[in-house]
């Protein structure tokens, strides 16, 4: 008969081939792309199936018919425990490491843009190390005991009594406390890291709403845009402000994300490192429209930037009125599209002009009165298929006549 550890590494060897095989296959038939996920999670899979494997398998292989060294025997003694430490201690590098690597490269994160991003990566890369460490520290002893140590057919005895262990003891309070200590200072210094602003930071102000956002550049004579267009490069100091309720600024690029908070103004830095575009979202459930509260962000080369930020800029008294109505109606679009989409309300591209079909069965002609009934009166005409009590009631109230003039000059803009 080999030696037990012997016989427990073929067991593992052989069930870790299974596993694999049978990983694949599972990847196989799900359809899913070893490429999207990598050999590490395979391996991960394959382990957890071996695992399994090595405790029920039956045949030849059986553990059932092992030789176990008894524990209290006489050379089964220091010897056996420094090989059950060993073999315990390579299986909790290997699955440990297995599920550090896995978590690390499952793309669990969309690819980090800002500068800020680089710390908060590095933090949760490592929390994933331990993350893998603690759960192979954990499955393992427990997967170990379990297959090993078993209680043989006959044996009805008690196990051995033991109580306490102060190297242990001391070891698991002293060896936590200093890794948790250590963590709180690398999160110290990273959030130290990412939220000092630079003196050549440049001040952005965020102006939430429901459901919608809006951005002004102080830097440019307050150039104010419906989308957050950052040079590359440079510290953004984001100033925000809330018009109702609690929104959240959030572009998952950047990983940093702060709230906007009514009758505050929030602080939050970015520094773009990567052109593309992005997607600023409401990351606080702030009411129906909620899901749609979004707003393009574009990091262009900072040449690129200046020539957008010093173009166009008109003073809110050149403007037509529909071109003002255009920036007012912004508060509307997390519900109306301009683009023939339907979004919680009817879109406005070619609205105007048509007939209506209402939900209590008739036809009205969309025409001024109608709009301006729409906006101040929601309730009174309800489009067909649309709810009612859904658009807000109090615009009547929020805007000015001019205002909802202007706003129907653009509705009416875009019946082309
Ligand atoms: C919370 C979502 C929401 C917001 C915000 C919203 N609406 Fe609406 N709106 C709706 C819904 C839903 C309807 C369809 C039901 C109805 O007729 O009330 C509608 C209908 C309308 C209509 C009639 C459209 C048609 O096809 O006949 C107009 C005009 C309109 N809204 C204008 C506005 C304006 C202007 C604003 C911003 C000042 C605005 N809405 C903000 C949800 C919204
Ligand atoms: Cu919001």
């Amino acid at each position: 008969m080999r030696r037990p550890t012997t016989r427990l590494l073929i067991t593992f060897l052989v069930s870790l081939v299974i596993g694999y095989a049978l990983s694949w296959l599972i990847m196989l038939l799900l359809g899913v792309e070893l490429r999207a996920y990598g050999v590490s999670t395979l391996s991960i899979v394959a382990i957890l199936i071996a695992m399994f494997l090595v405790i029920v398998l039956d045949g030849p292989l059986n553990l059932k018919t092992f030789e176990w060294p008894e524990p209290d025997e006489e050379e089964a003694g220091r010897d056996d425990n420094v090989r059950h430490l060993l073999l315990v201690s390579i299986l909790i590098a290997a699955i440990g490491g297995g599920v550090a690597m896995w978590l690390n490269n499952a793309r669990l994160l969309p690819t980090p843009a800002s500068a800020e991003s680089i710390p908060l990566d590095n933090l949760l890369k490592l929390h994933f190390w331990v993350i893998g460490f603690l759960f192979a520290l954990v499955s393992v002893f427990m997967g170990y005991s379990i297959v090993v140590f078993r209680r043989k057919a006959g044996d009805t005895e008690d196990g051995v009594y033991m109580h306490g262990h102060t190297t242990l003891e001391v070891l698991w309070t002293v060896v936590p406390l200093i890794a948790v200590l250590y963590f709180g200072y690398l999160g110290a210094t990273s959030l130290a890291e990412i939220t000092t602003p630079k003196p050549e930071a440049m001040v952005v102000e965020v102006d939430a709403f429901q459901w919608g956002w809006n951005f002004s550049y102080p830097e440019f004579g307050d150039k104010k845009s419906p989308d957050l267009n950052l040079p590359r490069d440079r510290q953004i100091l984001l100033k925000m402000s809330s018009r109702d309720v609690i929104h959240s600024f959030w572009v998952p690029e950047f990983r940093v994300k702060q709230d906007v908070v009514p009758g505050r103004t929030t602080q939050l830095l970015v520094t773009p490192i990567r052109e593309g575009q992005y997607k600023v979202r409401c990351a606080e459930m702030c009411g129906l429209a909620h899901s749609s509260m979004l707003a393009t962000v574009n990091v262009m080369p900072a040449e690129e930037f200046q020539a957008w930020a010093a173009s166009g800029g008109v003073a809110q008294g050149d403007l037509t009125s529909a071109e003002r109505g255009a920036q007012l109606a912004l508060q509307c679009l997390g519900c109306h599209s301009t683009d023939g989409s339907q979004l919680v309300g009817p879109t406005w591209q070619g609205l105007f002009g048509t007939q209506e079909m209402l939900a209590d069965g008739s036809t009205v002609t969309v025409d001024e009165a109608y709009l301006r009934n729409s906006i101040i009166n929601p309730n009174a005409q309800i489009v067909e298929g649309f709810p009612p009590s859904v658009m807000p009631a109090g615009y009547g109230d929020i805007l000015s006549e001019e205002e909802i003039d202007d706003i129907i000059a653009y509705i009416k803009s875009l019946a082309e």
